[in-house]
């Protein structure tokens, strides 16, 4: 028997809960309803969104699988469970977000390409595994690394499960090895999340979590690592999740002229209201989530209760009852902000949440302006429509 394999069919999918709204249900892509996302600060296995490329991956017999960690490094290894086990294992709370959050309100300027996404293509996890900086010591690449002696400049993730996009091969992705080999940026071989083993949907037995990254790159199900000369060239990396400007579209596309997308931009969204709601009182509660790529902590998030031509700065926090501060040791560096700010609304008006990172960077305050043929980044101001009253709108 085998370790890990693909299915060819979706006869063998995993059960899954059923508040979880289907975006897709052949390869399975789904999201919680947003109201769930801000009920925990860690997002429960149930309620994480799920996106996949194919069906989902089986293991027959654990003990037989592994992982091949080769190409240009002194001491190619194949490594067992056991192998990555004995490694210290690290917990790192991330969160995961899809380069397609928020498409469907992106796809509403005019049409994208993908699948549609409402605002919970997120997720924050405790990741537990191996540090990949202590795998690739293993094959003798030290912490660090830039470029091995033979040559060797990306990390190539593999997994097994059978995509359309790759005519039928699996999915796959790379990061720089700078950026693999450094303790620092946390990169993981997991096999837990939130304390328990991965489950088949998020990449049982063994997935790599990318914090800052966007998720198309923490690759799941886990087959072999390469190291490489050049980036990654699966379809993944060069034919998606690149952002164009708004004038490129389907004629005049030139794939190579842009880079794989790797650190997500600066993101936030209202998730105690839905796009439009009728409430009984003025008095409401306005909370969701904020988060910024490449490890930068969230310095503020504004609300506006008149449609943007006023603002006031809603709290913050991770875990309650703690400060939260920006970039500060004592926060989770990798993993999503939650606001909250109570407002005496007018009587119907449009709220708006924007998100400012420690590096200053700002949402953008209109998705017009950001639209692109694939839709992904939308980080555009978040509005939500809000009237008091007793009837329907
Ligand atoms: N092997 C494999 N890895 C994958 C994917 C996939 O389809 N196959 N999807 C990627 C994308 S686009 C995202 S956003 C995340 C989603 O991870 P999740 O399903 O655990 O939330 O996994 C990434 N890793
Ligand atoms: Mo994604």
């Amino acid at each position: 028997m085998p370790g890990l394999t693909a299915p060819s069919n979706y006869s063998q999918e995993p059960p899954r809960h059923p508040s979880l709204r289907i975006n897709a249900k052949e390869p399975f892509n789904a999201e919680p309803p947003r109201s769930a996302l801000i009920s925990s600060y860690v997002t429960p296995v149930d309620f994480f969104y799920k996106r996949n490329h194919g069906p989902i991956p089986i293991v027959d017999d654990i003990s037989r699988y592994s992982v091949f960690v080769r190409g240009l490094v002194e001491c190619p290894k194949e490594l067992f469970m056991a192998d990555i086990r004995k490694l210290p294992k690290y917990e790192v709370t991330a969160t995961l977000q899809c380069a397609g959050n928020r498409r469907t309100a992106m796809s509403k300027t005019k049409t994208v390409k993908g699948v549609g996404w409402d605002v919970s293509a997120i997720g924050n996890a405790v990741w537990g595994g191996a540090k990949l900086s202590d795998v690739l010591e293993l094959v003798g690449v030290p912490n660090l690394t830039t470029t091995t002696s033979s040559g060797g400049k990306h990390v190539e993730f593999v997994s097994v499960d059978k995509c359309k996009e790759e005519n039928g091969g699996p999915y796959k992705a790379s990061i720089p090895l700078i950026q693999a080999s450094n303790p620092e940026a946390d990169v993981l071989l997991a096999y837990e999340m939130n304390g328990e083993a991965l489950n088949r949907d998020h990449g049982y037995p063994l997935r790599v979590v990318v914090p800052g990254v966007i998720g198309a790159r923490s690759v799941k199900w886990l087959e072999s690592i390469n190291i490489i000369a050049e980036e990654c060239q699966g379809f993944f990396m060069q034919k998606d999740y690149k952002m164009f400007p708004p004038s490129v579209n389907w004629e005049n596309i030139d794939w190579s002229s842009r880079r794989p997308q790797m650190d997500f931009p600066v993101q936030c969204v209202i998730c105690s209201l839905e796009d439009v709601n009728v409430v009984k009182e003025q008095k409401i509660t306005i909370s969701g989530y904020a988060v910024s790529g490449g490890g930068r902590g969230i310095e503020r998030v504004d609300i506006s209760i008149d449609g943007g031509k006023t603002w006031v700065e809603a709290s913050r926090y991770q875990k309650p009852g703690l400060p939260y501060i920006a970039d500060d040791i004592s926060c989770d560096k990798w993993a999503w902000v939650f606001f909250e700010a109570r407002a005496e609304i007018p009587k119907n008006t449009e709220i708006v949440a924007k998100a400012v990172d420690t590096s200053a960077n700002v949402q953008p305050e209109s998705v017009e302006v950001i639209w692109n043929l694939r839709g992904i980044n939308n980080t555009s101001w978040h509005r939500v429509q809000v009237r008091v009253g007793h009837s329907s709108l």
